[in-house]
C-alpha cells in the first residue's frame, strides 16, 4: 500500500514537531519561558494554572479562582498555547499529557462540544442534557459539508461516502461503560442515515424500532436508567442507488433473569411499568392489571419510576411504534397479554400439601388470570408447576416438586416467555423491515451493546456482558493499534513501535480450551452434583496462576478487565448457564393457545428429537443443549467476523459522572475511561502516523480523476 504524508498541521506549526512529544510525556515545565501550566490540586484534579515566579526548584502559581499556590517546579506540566485551547482533535495538541487532554476535552464539553475527535475515533463525552446539535439543519450541514466540526454526524456521513466509494460495507462501533451514551449515540447514526429517505417510509420504520425495543429490553439499573440488557447489532441495507432499501437486527443474550429478580433500587423492563401506567380501560380489565407496586416480580427492588419519565406516555409511544411497524393490533393483543402473564406467574403461589415440602399451586387470582391469559387449564398450570416427568432406567415416573423446585419452575417458565416474546419481536421488526426487498448494494451496520459494568455485587449477567466488551476492545485494538502498526513495518517504514494495552491475556483467560473460564463453567455445569462452590474451587485450582484472575474467598473470584478489575459472585452461575426449560414446560407452552409461546414452544419441540440422547441434561430440548456462556461466545465470534469484513468507524463514548447529571466533569473518571480503552494511545500512532493510505489503483485512479 501507498502511503501519503501527514499533511502539516496548525498544531505542528505552533509547538514542538509531534514526533517530539509523546503521550504520558512527564518533562517537566522547567526554565521554560511559557507561563501557563498544569499543577496538581491537592484533591488530585489538574488544574490550568499561570506562573508568577520561579525561584530555586519551587514556582509560585495561580490558579483558578484567584488562589495563589507554590509547588514543586518539576511536579508542574507544560501547557499548550491558549491558540490550541479546545482544538477538535486531540492529534493536534503540542503537548499531549494527561492534563492536556483532559482539559481540552473538559474545555469543550462545557461549551457543549461535546464530540472529540482522538485521531480516526470519534470521542462523545455524555453531556445527561439536551444539546442543540441535532436535528434537520445540522444533518444538511454534515450532508454539504458546510460543517465539520467532530460528530456523530459527520462519522456516518463518512460511513456513507467510503461504502459509495470503496463499494465496501461499513460498521459503526460504539462503546464504553454503561451510561456512556451508546444507544443515544446509536440513535444519533441512525437519525443521520434515516435522513437520506429511502422511499415507502422504511427509514421511519427504522426509526420506530427504537421504542420498541428499548421497551422491551431496557431496564433501569444503578448505572443508567435506560440501561441497554441486551446487544444490538442493526445493519442498514442500501440500494444500488444509494437510498436505504432495507435493514436487519441481530440481538444478543437478554438478560432474562432481570424478569424474576432485581437489586434494590433497579426496575424491570420498562414496558411492564408502561402497560400498568398506559393501558387504556378496557386492556387494563382484559388484562387484569394491577398497579406496578402489587406484583412480586416488580416489587422486590422496591422502584417504580424513572425521573422525568412518564411510563404511560411512553406506553403510547410503544404501541404507536408498533403500528408503524406494522405489528397488527391483534399481535399487540397478544403481546400484552404476555407481559401480563408473566407479572401475574410471579404472584402464582403455592400450597404445601405433605409433610415432605410438596406443593400445588393456590387456585386463586394469580393462577386464575395466568391460565385465561395463556390460554390454558388451571390443571395443566398445576400439572407443569408442580410435577416433574423423568425417565428412570428406562422407566417414566412422576417427580412431586418440593416448594423450591416449584418456584425456579415459576420463574423459568417466567423467563422463558419473556425471552420468547422478545425473540418473537425482533422476528417481527425484521420481517416488516425486509418487506420483500432483494439486496442489492452494500450496507451499515450500527453495534451497540451493553457496556462494561462493575457492581458492588456482579453475577453471570456481568460475567458474559464484561466478556463481550473484552471481545470489542480486541476488535478495536486489532484494528487502531495491530493492523495499522503492521502495515508500516511491512512498508518498511522507520517506525518506533507504541505500546498499548493489550486485552489477548485477558481473553485467553475466557476462551482458553480446555482451561478458560468459559470451558470450566460449561465442564462444571455438566456435573450434576457440581454447585457453585465446587466451580468456584475450579477456577481457583487450576486459574490461580493466571495474571488476570484472582481466586477470592469463598464463592467468589476477581477479573483483571481492560477496564477495570470486577469481583464476581459464583451464585447462580451454573444454573444461569444451563438455562435449562424442563421438557414438561415446553410441552405445557406448546398447548397454550396464545400464539406466541406456542409458536416458540413448538419449534422447540420440532428441534428436539432423541432427548435421551442428552446424557446431563434428561428431559430438555435439543436446542438446549448448548450452555448460554457457549451460544454467546459463538455469537460474538460471528459477530466479530462479521465486522472483520467491514470497515470500522469507531465512536468511545465517555461517561463524565456516575450520578447522571449535566455539567459534572470528573477528570478522573475520564481520565481511567480514557487511559483504559487507549484513546491516547491511537492518538499517539495517529499522530505519528500517516493519516491516510490507499492502495496503488485507488491512488492512480484520484489522482487521475483530479488531474483530469
Ligand atoms: P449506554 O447505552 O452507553 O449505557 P445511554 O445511551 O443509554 O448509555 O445513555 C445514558 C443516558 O445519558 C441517556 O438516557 C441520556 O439521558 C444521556 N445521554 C447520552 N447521550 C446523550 C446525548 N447525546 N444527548 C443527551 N443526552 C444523552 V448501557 O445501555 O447501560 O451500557 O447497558
Ligand atoms: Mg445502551
Amino acid at each position: 500500500a501507498a502511503a501519503t504524508p501527514r499533511r502539516p498541521s496548525p498544531a505542528a506549526a505552533a509547538g514542538p514537531s509531534p514526533r517530539d512529544t509523546r503521550w504520558g510525556d512527564t518533562s517537566s515545565y522547567g526554565a521554560k519561558k511559557k507561563n501557563r501550566v498544569f499543577c496538581q490540586l491537592p484533591n488530585g484534579d489538574w488544574a490550568l494554572c499561570t506562573v508568577i515566579t520561579t525561584s530555586g526548584d519551587e514556582s509560585v502559581l495561580k490558579v483558578p479562582e484567584g488562589k495563589v499556590l507554590r509547588l514543586k517546579t518539576e511536579s508542574l506540566q507544560p501547557a499548550n498555547p491558549e491558540i490550541l485551547d479546545g482544538v477538535d482533535d486531540l492529534m493536534q495538541l503540542s503537548y499531549l499529557s494527561e492534563p492536556s487532554v483532559l482539559y481540552n476535552l473538559q474545555y469543550r464539553y462545557s461549551q457543549d462540544m461535546i464530540y472529540t475527535k482522538a485521531g480516526p475515533v470519534l470521542v462523545a463525552v455524555n453531556p445527561f442534557k439536551k444539546v442543540a446539535l441535532y436535528g434537520n439543519e445540522y444533518i444538511k450541514a454534515y450532508r454539504n459539508k458546510t460543517m465539520d466540526s467532530p460528530h456523530v454526524y459527520a462519522i456516518a456521513d463518512s460511513a456513507l461516502r467510503e461504502m459509495k466509494s470503496d463499494e465496501v460495507n461499513q460498521s459503526i462501533i460504539i462503546s464504553g461503560e454503561s451510561g456512556a451514551g451508546k444507544t443515544e449515540t446509536a440513535k444519533i447514526a441512525m437519525q443521520y442515515l434515516a435522513s437520506l429517505g429511502g422511499g415507502s417510509g422504511i427509514e421511519y420504520e427504522i426509526l420506530q424500532t427504537n421504542p420498541i425495543l428499548e421497551a422491551f429490553g431496557n431496564a433501569k439499573t444503578l448505572r443508567n436508567d435506560n440501561s441497554s440488557r441486551f446487544g444490538k447489532l442493526i445493519e442498514i441495507h442500501f440500494s444500488t442507488t444509494g437510498r436505504i432499501c432495507g435493514a436487519m437486527i441481530q440481538t444478543f443474550l437478554l438478560e432474562k433473569s432481570r424478569v424474576v429478580q432485581c437489586a434494590v433500587g433497579e426496575r424491570s423492563y420498562h414496558i411492564f411499568y408502561q402497560l400498568c401506567a398506559g393501558a387504556p380501560t378496557t386492556l387494563r380489565e382484559k388484562l387484569n392489571l394491577k398497579k406496578v407496586d402489587e406484583y412480586k416480580y416488580l416489587k422486590q427492588s422496591c422502584c417504580y419510576s424513572i425521573a422525568g419519565v412518564d411510563d404511560a406516555e411512553m406506553f403510547r409511544a410503544v404501541t404507536e411504534a408498533m403500528n408503524i411497524v406494522h405489528i397488527s393490533k391483534e399481535d399487540q393483543d397478544n403481546v400484552f397479554a404476555m407481559v401480563s402473564a408473566v407479572l401475574w406467574l410471579g404472584d402464582v403461589s403455592f400450597t404445601i400439601i405433605d409433610n415432605e415440602n410438596h406443593v400445588e399451586i393456590t387456585v386463586e387470582e394469580a393462577a386464575e388470570t395466568v391460565s385465561r391469559l395463556l390460554g390454558c387449564s388451571i390443571e395443566d398450570l398445576n400439572l407443569v408447576l408442580s410435577k416433574r416427568h423423568m425417565k428412570v432406567n428406562n422407566e417414566n415416573i412422576v417427580q412431586k416438586l418440593t416448594l423450591t423446585q416449584a418456584t425456579d419452575t415459576r420463574d423459568a417458565l417466567a423467563k422463558a416467555l419473556y425471552a420468547s416474546l422478545f425473540e418473537w419481536l425482533v422476528e417481527q421488526i425484521n420481517k416488516s423491515l425486509s418487506v420483500g426487498k432483494r439486496r442489492t448494494g452494500r450496507s451499515i451496520s450500527i453495534l451497540d451493546i451493553y457496556g462494561f459494568e462493575s457492581f458492588d455485587k456482579n453475577s453471570f449477567e456481568q460475567f458474559c456482558i464484561n466478556y463481550a466488551n473484552e471481545r470489542l476492545q480486541q476488535h478495536f485494538n486489532r484494528h487502531l493499534f495491530k493492523l495499522e502498526q503492521e502495515e508500516y513495518v511491512e512498508d518498511g517504514i522507520d517506525w518506533a513501535k507504541v505500546e498499548f494495552e493489550d486485552n489477548q491475556d485477558c481473553l485467553n483467560l475466557f476462551e482458553k480450551k480446555p482451561l478458560g473460564l468459559l470451558s470450566l463453567l460449561d465442564e462444571e455445569s455438566t456435573f450434576p452434583n457440581a454447585t457453585d462452590l465446587t466451580f468456584a474451587n475450579k477456577l481457583k485450582q487450576h486459574l490461580d496462576t493466571n495474571s488476570c484472575f484472582r481466586g477470592e474467598r469463598g464463592k467468589a473470584f476477581t477479573v483483571r478487565h481492560y477496564a477495570g478489575e470486577v469481583a464476581y459472585d459464583t451464585s447462580g452461575f451454573l444454573e444461569k448457564n444451563r438455562d435449562l426449560l424442563h421438557m414438561d414446560s415446553i410441552q405445557f407452552l406448546a398447548k397454550c393457545k396464545l400464539s406466541i409461546p406456542q409458536t416458540f414452544a413448538s419449534k422447540m419441540l420440532a428441534q428436539s428429537d432423541n432427548l435421551e440422547s442428552i446424557p446431563y441434561r434428561p428431559s430438555v430440548a435439543d436446542s438446549q443443549k448448548l450452555s448460554v456462556a457457549m451460544k454467546f461466545k459463538g455469537q460474538l465470534f460471528q459477530l466479530m467476523q462479521r465486522l472483520e469484513s467491514t470497515t470500522p468507524h469507531f465512536i468511545r463514548c465517555i461517561k463524565p459522572n456516575n450520578l447522571q447529571l449535566p455539567a459534572i466533569y470528573g477528570q478522573e473518571l475520564v481520565l481511567q475511561q480514557l487511559k483504559c480503552c487507549g484513546v491516547l494511545e491511537v492518538v499517539r500512532i495517529s499522530r505519528s502516523g500517516y493519516p491516510t493510505r490507499m492502495t496503488h489503483q485507488k491512488f492512480a485512479r484520484r489522482v487521475w480523476f483530479s488531474s483530469s
